[in-house]
């Protein structure tokens, strides 16, 4: 007879900065831990998850005709996530503890979508993640890779997450066999996009959904703090993991298959003529530009059992 033991840890305070250290069979024990003594009742007898999540479904149908009704989301995951936006497996300790990082402003209507499909693929990715949003503050030029800078360091406030999956908010995976977790290498995961038609626009191409674990997020200095506006700034990402001496890594054609839901060019964010230029000094500035030089200040934190909303004022000028 098979006997299940469940963990009893009570890991539902909202403070705690650093959960308390879980052990699977695997004998892989974090060394930081100010919780170590309380760790003897709760060390699980669960198994590790396994390497294949046993319930993906592979390719997926995704539309965008409807209304997402969040309260009815709240509802319906009121069991299984917990407030911030947070899940772990429960039958099996995650190996992969990622935050998931979404910049973002005025697209509440395309982070619906995403909640309604991402959570369920997430869920049966048997991944223990966190749902975390960086809302730009204000009327000035965006800049997304600050922002996922600012995801970085608020998430890691939170909980020790090893991971960071970085994705547009428009971008839901049409085959749940992409994995939203980091490999040895830096992952870019949105490799076939229907806007390009299921195709990369070009090789070095790391827009859209990647991954980094915390060690190559490190390693690269994190991202440029200075591409205001659209466009480049995952160029430079690219760059980054190249000047390293990481390279890219990718889920075949058939997998990374992603839809994008359609819309309008948003405002305050056209495409930055400076920017071009600017990649090609990459190798020179990104060790004073990236995540050592990062600065703002966090407004306000909102939490729901779907995500974590953090509105930043990143220092945006106006134009
Ligand atoms: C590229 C953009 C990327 C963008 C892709 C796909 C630049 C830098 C100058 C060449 N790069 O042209 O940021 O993700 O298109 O849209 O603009």
């Amino acid at each position: 007879m098979h006997v299940h033991v469940h963990r009893v840890i009570h890991d539902c305070s909202l403070e705690e900065p650093i959960e308390p250290l879980r052990n699977g069979n695997n004998g892989f024990w974090r060394n930081n831990s100010t919780h170590l003594n309380e760790t003897t009742d709760q060390t699980a007898v669960l198994p590790v998850c396994p390497e294949t999540p046993p319930d993906l479904k592979g390719p997926l149908r995704i539309e965008f005709n409807f209304k997402v009704n969040l309260d009815d989301m709240r509802k319906q995951f009121s069991g299984t996530l917990r407030e911030g936006g947070r899940y772990k497996p429960t039958d099996c300790v995650s190996k992969h503890k990622v935050a998931i990082i979404i910049p973002f402003r005025n697209r509440h209507e395309h982070f619906g979508y995403w909640l309604y499909y991402l959570h369920p693929i997430l869920i049966r990715q048997q991944i223990d993640y966190g749902v975390f949003v960086i809302n730009q503050d204000g009327e000035g030029i965006f800049n997304r890779a600050k922002l996922l800078n600012v995801g970085y360091m608020e998430a890691l406030k939170v909980y020790d997450y090893d991971c960071f999956v970085f994705s547009d908010v428009d971008l839901v995976p049409l085959n749940d066999r992409n994995i939203y977790r980091c490999f040895d290498q830096p992952r870019h995961l949105a490799v076939a996009m229907d806007k390009f038609n299921f195709r990369l626009p070009y090789t070095s191409y790391y827009g859209g959904v990647s991954s980094l674990s915390r060690s190559q997020y490190i390693k690269i200095n994190g991202f440029s703090n200075t591409f205001w506006g659209w466009g480049g700034e995952d160029d430079d990402v690219y760059n980054r993991i190249v000047f390293r001496g990481l390279s890219i890594s990718r889920p075949d054609m058939e997998t990374g298959k992603y839809r994008m839901i359609r819309h309008n060019r948003d405002a305050h964010n056209e495409p930055n003529p400076k920017n071009p230029d600017k990649l090609h000094h990459t190798r020179n500035t990104m060790d004073r530009d990236g995540m050592n030089t990062l600065k703002y200040t966090v407004k306000k934190i909102e939490k729901n059992i779907l995500y974590t909303f953090i509105t930043v004022d990143i220092e945006a000028p106006l134009k």
